[in-house]
């Protein structure tokens, strides 16, 4: 069975025309005028974009004495209801677990998706068997993304030593390294002395993850990547001092990749004074939100360049989840949600403001990241042999965001009473309609695991450090004045 979009506009990453799509077998079998097929989609009035890919995602992930709310059944029903067709959701070991183990038990919970998925590999410890395992992992698993934890000390961290290991094995295999970059050492510190002076609210939280923690860590993560010759992608870029590390890195020719979240361009650090408990601990996560300034400087690096991708990190909990830090903001567990409301809030704050273009907001909520994790045309891109998970999107259709009218398992949204303008009218996930306007017509199991093979064209460290494992034997002649 054939279906044709007709009478919209196709908006890619660098393009933008009027012409039909017809798919069939799940892939995009032509673009051209007057297509005709066995269903038709109107796109009237409509862009015909590659669906969303969210590269960070929380899916009923164990963290923090709990499990984050959505599963990835609720989770991927949110995405294909805002416009994301694709997410890719951290496997995290235990300190000490294998990480094949560990990836059969994502295995397990993704079968209920909806949509296509993917995994990043965390690396919370460091041994033979993981350095072993990381090969098994690029080369059979299809996963060619390896995440750190610079932060949560004591739990998921790993120190220098590990990260420059794990980062020069990433070198070797061909795969990225990605960085939740915080100083967890001086996070830690900050927490126990702000306790300790009696400060146990949610907004005690943000105080002890201030900017210059995670710009420290940003700086770190980046030189550390240069010696070990691997480009690296540092998540939840929040501030200006991690997009100035960034920016320069980039600037001397380094790979370096910076995500900034939905939630941190749109939403500031006011939010943590509210004088309602429940309202500021559902906004704790990490790094925090940030003042104006910072906003201001991720919203310029989507459109230089300079950052190059728009992520949700959701990781959604319920109010009585939250309220496990009530007395104690260290116990609140880290997270919030937003794979629904990343592409209407990013159209709306980015497009409808004049701050981004419609490519450059395809290009930073889709194609950039194909690009990035290697799966580019399959995903990320409207052409003829791609996958059909396409978006068509209504830039009239207004909603007012809601708790009550979301697809997330929670009970409250970030953005509550939020006006939106820019919905999906179509989402399509490989060729099937799982979205119509208001009607949700997932097909739970639907999803597949999409393989990500080892980028070969790794970057060459600009470091005068060249030639990290065989170091050159300093030869001398002459014999040292007397003396010395
Ligand atoms: N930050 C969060 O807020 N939640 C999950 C993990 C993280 O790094
Ligand atoms: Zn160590
Ligand atoms: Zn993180
Ligand atoms: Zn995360």
């Amino acid at each position: 069975m054939t279906t044709v979009i007709k009478n919209g506009t196709i908006v890619t990453a660098d393009l933008t025309y009027k012409a039909d799509v017809k798919i069939d077998g799940g892939k995009i079998i032509e673009i051209g005028q007057n297509l005709s097929g066995d269903e038709t989609l109107d796109a009237s009035g409509c862009y015909i974009m590659p669906g969303g890919i969210d590269p960070h995602t929380h899916l009923e992930m164990p963290f923090m004495g709990t499990y984050s709310s959505d599963d990835f059944e609720s989770g991927t029903r949110a995405a294909l209801s805002g416009g994301t067709t694709m997410v890719v959701d951290f496997a995290l070991p235990a300190p000490g677990q294998s990480l094949i183990e560990a990836l059969t038990m994502w295995d397990n919970k993704s079968t209920r998706a909806n949509c296509d998925y993917s995994f990043h590999m965390a690396v919370t410890w460091w041994s033979e068997q993981v350095f072993k395992e990381m090969e098994t992992i690029v080369r059979d698993k299809g996963i060619n993304t390896f995440k750190h934890f610079m932060a949560y000390k004591g739990a998921l961290m790993v120190d220098d030593d590990e990260m420059f290991a794990s980062f020069q094995r990433c070198a070797e295999l061909g795969a990225l390294p990605l960085v939740h970059a915080e100083n967890g050492d001086v996070v830690a510190s900050m927490s126990a002395k702000l306790l300790a002076e009696g400060n146990n609210g949610p907004e005690a939280h943000a105080y002890s993850r201030p900017a210059e923690v995670e710009g420290e860590a940003t700086n770190r993560a980046i030189m550390i990547a240069d010696m070990a010759g691997c480009p690296v992608y540092i998540v939840h870029t929040s501030c200006e001092q991690a997009h100035e590390a960034i920016r320069r890195a980039r600037a001397k020719g380094m790979r370096v990749y910076g995500e900034p979240l939905i939630q941190h361009l749109t939403l500031d650090e006011s939010e943590y004074s509210n004088p309602d408990w429940d309202h500021a601990a559902r906004r704790v996560m990490s790094p925090p939100f940030r003042n104006k300034q910072h906003q201001d400087s991720l919203w310029a690096g989507l459109a230089s360049g300079s950052l190059q991708v728009v992520a949700t990190d959701h990781c959604a909990f319920t109010t009585a989840q939250k309220r496990f830090g009530v007395g104690d903001f260290t116990k609140i567990p880290n997270g919030t949600g937003g794979l629904e409301d990343r592409m209407p809030m990013l159209w709306t704050h980015g497009v409808n403001t004049g701050r981004l273009t419609m490519n450059e907001f395809v290009a930073v909520t889709s194609t950039n990241i194909a690009k990035i994790l290697n799966i580019y045309p399959k995903k990320g891109a409207i052409l003829v042999g791609a996958d059909a998970d396409i978006v068509v999107w209504d830039p009239q259709r207004s909603k007012t965001i809601s708790s009550k009218a979301q697809q997330s398992a929670i009970d409250y949204n970030v953005f509550e009473g939020k006006e939106v303008t820019g919905l999906p009218r179509y989402t399509l996930t490989r060729g099937v309609v799982a979205i119509e306007e208001n009607t949700i017509k997932t097909r739970e199991g639907h999803g597949e695991f999409v393989r990500r093979e080892p980028v070969t064209a790794v970057s060459k460290a600009l470091s005068q450090w060249k030639d990290i494992t065989a170091p050159r034997k300093v030869t001398r002649s002459g014999i040292p004045p007397s003396g010395v």
